[in-house]
């Protein structure tokens, strides 16, 4: 039991949330891994959601109120620490969420389905039983995609990433969307839409914000779309991180 006094209360809460869905058995062996260095970057901008981030996201909602086809890419990161808030995140913008993993093991992905279910959503992708495709030039199992989701999506959302997928599937013609806390990860680095910030903060933000752009004339997400300079914003995003005594 962590004391709500403690001044790194919320952290704490967000470690023990990662340490039991280890036991549960449905993170990977680095799960905790990554999760300290995303820490280490929150550390560094202070733990607060930056102005750039929350241009990111205006845009990153506006871009998934547009789409066809969004679609949520969760790993075991990302659903030991928002679980709930991605799935009212895939219903405030109408998108499918499925489960796509770096260390892919059967096991895993049986447990993370369950999960899913037990939190009420009913159609996650990326099962043992959907039907599963590979995207091509993607060497590992992060290849996999749902012939109804990530395969045929016009955009994905990728939170807690960083490798060569977001690149891959930018060239197959996707729009990518990423919740990353490093700025200079290949993945942050090779999406339209960076959003540097904790993904339980981000996450729960898009949802209103989604609430707000859905009133919106389309005219208006467009502009944000359009007028966003992805490279510009990462630069920002990197001068938020201050290192003062
Ligand atoms: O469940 P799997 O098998 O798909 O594996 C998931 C991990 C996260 C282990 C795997 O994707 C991995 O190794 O990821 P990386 O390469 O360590 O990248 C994770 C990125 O997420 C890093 O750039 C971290 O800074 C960032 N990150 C970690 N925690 C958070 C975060 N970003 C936002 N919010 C966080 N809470």
């Amino acid at each position: 039991m962590i004391p709500k006094s403690h001044p790194r209360y919320e952290s704490l809460l967000l470690r023990d949330k990662m340490v039991k869905a280890a036991q549960k058995g449905y993170l990977a062996d680095s799960a905790l891994i990554a999760h300290g260095r995303g820490e280490a970057f929150d550390y560094l901008i202070g733990e607060k959601t930056t102005y750039p981030a929350k241009r990111a996201m205006y845009v990153a909602v506006a871009a998934l109120l547009l789409s066809n086809n969004p679609v949520i890419s969760v790993n075991g990161n990302a659903t030991a620490l928002a679980i709930d808030e991605i799935i009212e995140l895939a219903d405030a913008v109408n998108a499918k969420i499925e489960i796509n993993l770096f260390y892919r093991t059967d096991e895993r992905v049986k447990i993370i389905t369950n999960l899913y279910k037990d939190h009420g959503y009913k159609n996650i992708l990326g099962t043992l039983d959907d039907e599963i495709k590979y995207i091509n030039d993607i060497k590992n199992s992060r290849a996999t995609a749902s012939k109804t989701g990530i395969y045929t999506a016009d955009t994905v959302l990728i939170p807690l990433e960083d490798g060569d997928r977001a690149e891959i599937l930018k060239k197959g013609g996707k729009n990518i969307i990423t919740i990353d806390l490093n700025p200079l990860s290949r993945t942050s680095k090779m999406s339209d839409v960076s959003i540097a910030d904790n993904i339980v903060r981000a996450i729960p933000f898009m949802t209103k914000i989604a609430e707000d752009l859905k009133t919106q004339d389309k005219a208006v997400l467009f502009e944000l779309v359009n007028e966003f300079d992805n490279e510009e914003n990462l630069k920002e995003s990197l001068e938020q991180i201050k290192v003062k005594e």
